[in-house]
């Protein structure tokens, strides 16, 4: 349905088209389990919004106030190494890891070149001139292992998988890639908005970076604890059901960008700016917030995959546009 009309229709009517729209998502949702403590009927839902779904746990074990007693506990037993209960803490305090070194820069050269080759063939229909230009949103490319499928070896990279593992206190779901070729300029934002988990808490990213990050390429940029402010829903930022039906892109940029930079600035929060080396990974917490910084050279590629992972058998769904995410 063309955004004009839907704009002009009553909430009712809408409420009727996202259902419709929903309906296969809906029944691939039904067939899947969810860990949540408190069973939820999708169906009856009609909108997935924070507000929608009811208060429930399991919390992740990492995000617990008692998070640190568990990680002693669990190097006690022998549970996990001093090397693991270090990434914990840090995971904790600061909601997010730095994992330096962790590919080795020939394996990520070669999923790049295969990359660049899905480019000049066209396979991957990518402007090269787009990394040189100034727009803030030109410069990525979703769900690249689709194409690629190279880049799978990144998403679903064993190593990876098992910090994952750990951090969540359950297995991961690769969910989502993103490539980018230079840097997002992208306003603060934590994902939970975009992709949000039910129960709450259970989604990550990673970004690896595919060659050395330049500091003037506009590199990601992140603010340590801040995984532990509160989750700023499109509800909690003044964005309407409606808005999220008919135009939350730009509900997006006019209430929610602005109102993340103003709560940064009035807890006067320190920003971490990331200039990793070829094949370091950084993780990162649903809730932190990042964002990419300018390009101070537009001419600097930042070439870099992105990828989310929620917990399986978690639900997940779109808190922004109050629609369920791909089920798959
Ligand atoms: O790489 C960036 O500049 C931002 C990436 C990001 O926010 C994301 O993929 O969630
Ligand atoms: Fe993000």
């Amino acid at each position: 349905m063309k955004d004009t009309l839907r704009r002009h229709l009553p909430l009712p009517a809408l409420l009727a088209w996202r259902r419709f729209k929903n309906r296969p998502l809906l029944s691939a949702w039904a067939r899947r389990p969810c860990f949540a403590d408190t069973p939820v009927d999708l169906e009856s839902m009609g909108l997935f919004r924070r507000e929608r779904f009811p208060e429930s746990g399991p919390v992740p074990w990492l995000d617990r106030d008692d998070a640190l007693e568990r990680i002693d506990l669990k190097l006690r037993r022998g549970e996990i190494t001093d090397l693991e209960a270090s990434l914990c803490r840090k995971w904790h305090r600061d909601g997010f890891v730095h994992l330096a070194g962790f590919l080795a820069p020939d394996f990520v050269a070669e999923i790049w070149q295969a990359v660049e080759e899905a480019m000049a063939s066209g396979v991957l229909p990518v402007r090269p001139e787009a990394m040189v230009e100034d727009g803030p949103y030109e410069d990525r490319f979703q769900d690249l292992h689709l194409r690629v499928s190279e880049v799978s070896k990144i998403l679903r990279h064993n190593g990876i998988l098992q910090i994952l593992q750990l951090l969540f206190g359950r297995p991961a779901h690769p969910f989502q890639t993103i490539a980018f070729f230079a840097g997002s300029q992208q306003p603060a934002h934590s994902d939970s908005i975009h992709m949000t988990t039910y129960p709450e808490g259970y989604l990550v990213g990673t970004w690896t970076a595919m060659e050395d990050i330049h500091p003037d390429s506009g590199p990601l940029v992140y603010y340590p604890g801040s995984h532990r402010w509160p989750f700023y829903s499109a509800k909690v930022v003044g964005i309407t059901e409606r808005e999220s039906l008919v135009s939350y892109q730009e509900a997006y940029n006019r209430k929610y960008e602005p109102f993340i930079q103003e709560i940064i600035d009035q807890r006067q929060a320190e920003a971490e700016v990331f200039t990793p080396n070829q094949g370091d990974v950084l993780v990162w917490h649903a809730n932190l917030l990042h964002g990419g910084t300018a390009r101070q050279d537009p001419k600097r590629s930042r070439k870099s995959v992105v990828c989310h992972y929620t917990a399986r058998d978690a639900v997940c769904y779109h808190d922004i546009s109050a629609s369920l995410a791909r089920a798959d």
